[in-house]
Order: C-alpha cells, then sequence, then structure tokens
C-alpha cells in the first residue's frame, strides 16, 4: 500500500487515552511522583542561581498560579496566553497553570524584537501576557495586559512570583471542563512556504506525544535520569522535553537560561547530568573543542540531536571520542508536536549514523514522488508525509495553509525529502520547503523578503539557505537594486539585522539582474540555491 506503519506497539499503560475531561495539565499532574517521599523529588535546578524546585512544591506552584490566573485575573477556557521568557523554573509552572484553565499557550523565543513579538500578540489575540522583567518593554506598545514572571524591584506591576506566594494553596486546580479536541497551545512555525503561522496543538496532541515520551522513557528506564535544558522551551523540542513530557517521568532537570558551551560543560561536571537533549551545532562544538576545555564528561550517558541534520561524519567522529556515550539522532516537527522518529536502542544508531530512527509508536508514513504524488516503496526518495494523533489541527485562521499542509486524509506534508529502508529506519536526505535553519531555529526566507522589499532602494528580494559548517544554514539574500543605486552588502545585512532577532540576520548578500521566477511568479528557489554553490566554489 506504500504506507509504512510505526512496527512499535504501545502497551496499554500508554495508549491514547479517551478519557475525555483530560486536559495536557491534569495528564501530566497525574503522573507526577505519587508517593510523599518522592514530593521531595527535585524536578529543576536553576544552573545559574543553584535554586531547586522539588516536584511537590512545582504540584503546589501549579495549583497556586491556577487559582490566581481563574480567580484573581479572570483567565478563561480559550483566552490565549503569550509567555515571553527564557527557561526557568517558573515556565513549567506557568504553562501548565495555563493549560489547566482550558487557557491557550503560545510561547515566542525572548531574543525577538519588538515587531515580531506585535505580530504574534495580534495574531494570536493574546489577552494576557507573562514576560520576563527584562523583555517587558517589547510587550509594552501591544497593549496587552502583562504580568512578569518575577518580581521587579522598580514598579508595583503583578507577578507570578508573588501570586504563586500571595495565593493561599489551592489543594486542587480549578473545575474548568476542557475537551481533548480543544486547543491547548499555538506555538508557531512557517511550515513549507511563507511565513510564521500558528501552529495550532490539541491537549489530545500534546497527551499524545507525552505518552510517547513516557513510554520511551519506561524503555530506557530513565527515571533517575539528570537533564540539562539549554534547548529553549518557547521551541516544540524543549516544552515537550523540558516544559511537560519529562516531569511526568520524573527527571531532575538543570536549567540554563541559554546556551553556552563552557557553561553546559560545567553544569554537565557539577550536576553529573546524563541525558543531554541537544542540537547539531552543540554536537559539532563537542567534537571540536571538548579535548581542549578541561571538563569532565564522564556522567554522560546519552546524547540527542534533534531540529536539523547532523552529519553523519560529525556523529561518527563523537562516537570515537566519546565512546561511552549513547548518541541518538531524532527528527520532529512543530506541526507534528516534536519527535516523529527516533532511536529505541543504541545497537540501532550505532549501525546507522545516517538515520534518524524509525517512526515513532501511532506514526504512518508515506514517501510520496514529487513529481507523481505517489507513495514510493522502500529506499527511493520523495517527500514525507506523516499520520499521527500528535498531528496538529492546523494552522490558525489560515484555511488555504492548513489545507496545502494536510490532506483530506489527515496526512501531513513534512516539506523534507528522504526516504525509509526496508527495516524501516528514515533518513532525511534534504529539505525541499523554504524553511531555513540556522542553529536549529526557524527562519522563515518571506519574513526577510518582505523586510528588504521594504528599503527604498530595493526593487525585490529573495533568500535561500547557504550551508554553514557551524550553524547548519545561513540565510543569503539575492538583491535587485534600484537603477543607479550602489547599496552595499553592508548595508542590506545592517538594514535586516536592525529590524529581526539576531538568529534571523542576512549574512550574505549578492546583487543580481533579476530574481528567477516561473509564469505564476514564484521565486525559483533551487537555481538561486545552484547559482550560490557556483558562487561560492568559483
Ligand atoms: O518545526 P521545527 O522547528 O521543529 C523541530 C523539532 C525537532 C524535534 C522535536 C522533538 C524531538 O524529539 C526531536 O528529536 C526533534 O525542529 O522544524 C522542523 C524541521 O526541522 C528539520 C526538518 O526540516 C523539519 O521539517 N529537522 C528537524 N529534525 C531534523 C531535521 C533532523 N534530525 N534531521 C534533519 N532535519
Amino acid at each position: 500500500t506504500g504506507i509504512y506503519h510505526s512496527l512499535i506497539k504501545l502497551g496499554i499503560k500508554h495508549e491514547i487515552p479517551t478519557r475525555p475531561d483530560l486536559n495536557t495539565a491534569n495528564f501530566v499532574l497525574s503522573q507526577f511522583p505519587q508517593a510523599h517521599l518522592a514530593e521531595a523529588r527535585i524536578a529543576f535546578i536553576d544552573a545559574r542561581t543553584n535554586l531547586s524546585v522539588s516536584y511537590g512544591e512545582l504540584r503546589r506552584s501549579i495549583y497556586s498560579l491556577a487559582s490566581a490566573l481563574f480567580h484573581g485575573l479572570e483567565v478563561r477556557k480559550g483566552d490565549v496566553v503569550f509567555v515571553l521568557s527564557p527557561n526557568s523554573t517558573l515556565y513549567s509552572t506557568i504553562c501548565l497553570a495555563v493549560l489547566s484553565v482550558g487557557a491557550v499557550l503560545t510561547t515566542a523565543n525572548p531574543i525577538n524584537t519588538a515587531t515580531e513579538i506585535a505580530k504574534q500578540v495580534h495574531d494570536s489575540s493574546a489577552k494576557l501576557a507573562i514576560s520576563a522583567p527584562e523583555e517587558l518593554h517589547k510587550l509594552v506598545p501591544t497593549g496587552v495586559p502583562t504580568i512578569l514572571t518575577s518580581h521587579c524591584s522598580d514598579g508595583n506591576m503583578l507577578s507570578v512570583e508573588e501570586l504563586i506566594k500571595g495565593c493561599c494553596t489551592s489543594p486542587e486546580l480549578p473545575q474548568v471542563p476542557v475537551a481533548q479536541s480543544d486547543t491547548a497551545a499555538i506555538l508557531y512555525s512557517s511550515g513549507t512556504t511563507g511565513v510564521s503561522k500558528g501552529v495550532v496543538l490539541t491537549h489530545a496532541n500534546l497527551i499524545s506525544i507525552m505518552r510517547l515520551l513516557l513510554w520511551s522513557a519506561d524503555v530506557s528506564g530513565s527515571q533517575d535520569d539528570v537533564f540539562l535544558a539549554f534547548i529553549p522551551m518557547f521551541h516544540i523540542y524543549g516544552l515537550v522535553f523540558f516544559g511537560l513530557g519529562l516531569l511526568c517521568v520524573g527527571v531532575t532537570t538543570i536549567l540554563m537560561q541559554k546556551y553556552d558551551f563552557q557553561a553546559m560543560l560545567d553544569a554537565i561536571q557539577k550536576h553529573k547530568v546524563n541525558n543531554l537533549p541537544a542540537v547539531p551545532p552543540v554536537i559539532l562544538a563537542l567534537v571540536k573543542h571538548a579535548r581542549k576545555a578541561t571538563c569532565d564528561l564522564s556522567s554522560l550517558r546519552r546524547v540527542g540531536s534533534g531540529a536539523a541534520p547532523l552529519s553523519k561524519e560529525v556523529a561518527l567522529e563523537f562516537r570515537r571520542m566519546f565512546p561511552w556515550i549513547e548518541l541518538r539522532q531524532g527528527y520532529g516537527l512543530t506541526e507534528s508536536s516534536g519527535g516523529a522518529t527516533f532511536f529505541a536502542s543504541d545497537k540501532d544508531a550505532k549501525a546507522h549514523p545516517d538515520s534518524c530512527g524509525k517512526l515513532i509508536p501511532t506514526f504512518c508514513a508515506k514517501v510520496v514522488d514529487i513529481e507523481k504524488g505517489k507513495p514510493l516503496p522502500p529506499h527511493k526518495e520523495g517527500e514525507l508525509w506523516f499520520k499521527s494523533p500528535t498531528i496538529m489541527k492546523g494552522y490558525l485562521g489560515n484555511l488555504e495553509a492548513t489545507s496545502a499542509a494536510i490532506d483530506s486524509e489527515g496526512w501531513l506534508r513534512t516539506g523534507d525529502l528522504g526516504y525509509i529502508d526496508e527495516n524501516g529506519f528514515v533518513y532525511i536526505v534534504e529539505r525541499i520547503k523554504e524553511l531555513i535553519k540556522h542553529n536549529g531555529y526557524q527562519v522563515a526566507p518571506a519574513e526577510l523578503e518582505s523586510v528588504l522589499l521594504s528599503h527604498p532602494l530595493i526593487v525585490d528580494a529573495a533568500v535561500i539557505p547557504v550551508e554553514d559548517e557551524e550553524t547548519g544554514q545561513i540565510p543569503m539574500a539575492y538583491v535587485v537594486r534600484a537603477a543607479g543605486s550602489e547599496l552595499s552588502e553592508n548595508q542590506v545585512i545592517q538594514f535586516v539585522a536592525g529590524q529581526v532577532a539576531p538568529y534571523k540576520k542576512v549574512r550574505k548578500v549578492s546583487f543580481i539582474d533579476t530574481i528567477p521566477k516561473s509564469a505564476a511568479g514564484k521565486i525559483l528557489r533551487k537555481d538561486l540555491v545552484s547559482q550560490s554553490k557556483y558562487q561560492l566554489v568559483s
């Protein structure tokens, strides 16, 4: 039939529940370590301040904040709450309290610019924002009512910290009926084309992905693990692991506000971290610099890599240098609530260094011929399509983009070219969608093109990815200047840098007479990609 099914069956315990009243928050809380002693287990440690939070404290904070949001701030079912914060010990509390009252979570990269943030506040129709004090200035112009995460000495704004302290401890969550088909989160992704869109994830989506994470943790016996989190919780990868899912497993997570190579090594050594979900640039940095750095990585047992392709050479070198560490690649998308493939054993991962694993349980896949639209047999390259209970409901308020992404039978088009071998291992060959990934972060060419076109001396523009060893890809702009203009590469770079978050900066510019386009006016990016390769070598 051309359909690949995950060959791994879930046990009864991990099957997707049908209880209609279960929401993401009471699901996570129902999985917390239950016994009295287990309440003292540490859930989070802030790597910078050493502040720790036990599972018992976390549960009480979630109850208190949920009560304060519901009774005090009148946050109601369906209200969108915008969270703007780096990783912190409060992040999960905020997410779970918001979800528990049936409100909808939307998250953003705290280094986004005020304009980017305003766009998301507007697009998601946020009713309330919760902001780290240092990012507050970006929310003020939007006029959205805002509370801070932690108390800030200058000013009299409410903070989550105070709400938790001030609220008489509530013994339970406010009783808000939430259906699993209700929206839980709106995360932003550009999908296969265009600008960032709101990916609507339901409670059923999030509960399903957490069940799968729980199942894989049970398989590998992770309950006593110590994880390190620099992957941000605003992104699906960090949200599912650190914000929600690992709390179901009962592990301890050491939190870093942002990635820093030396701070990461120090934290691994100090806290005897054994699990490190990472991205390819971090694996490369370990291969290149760990030998020279003074560090003890002997506690590490497993390192994960996802969000962008990991080169086979780097993977092999990593295993040679750190033979005691399992390296497991995974692959996923915001649109599939995170992971779609994974390795269940190190033996499999070792034997397939260029694969990103097998379909996770409950997933089906098709590899579809790009020209003919027909499903392909093993080893043949085509676009990967997925079906699973974790696939998003659609893009917020955008039926056209939704039906372009998900067909009438529920198949999600990934925009990734790959193949599946006869044993079910999945290989990603190339990204065919427009998306650029810089250090694992999404950069949408269409967004940069619209910034470029707002320059009075730019007549037309197209942005494409250029491969980069350290960061994966960098955005490169092809620019058509107005007649007689002497606009320089540096001026273009500075112009864009002034308007976008640092990870989205255009880092190379080439001037061109016309942008190649199809008869329908679509930018022929492939032509520009070939041209850029020629330019870089000639
Ligand atoms: O939407 P997004 O930014 O989402 C992600 C999610 C990555 C995750 C999440 C949970 C996991 O457990 C895990 O292992 C990985 O990145 O970007 C989706 C696109 O990123 C590329 C691919 O083009 C997706 O469509 N991508 C993600 N992982 C890989 C990858 C990979 N291992 N190899 C190649 N490309």
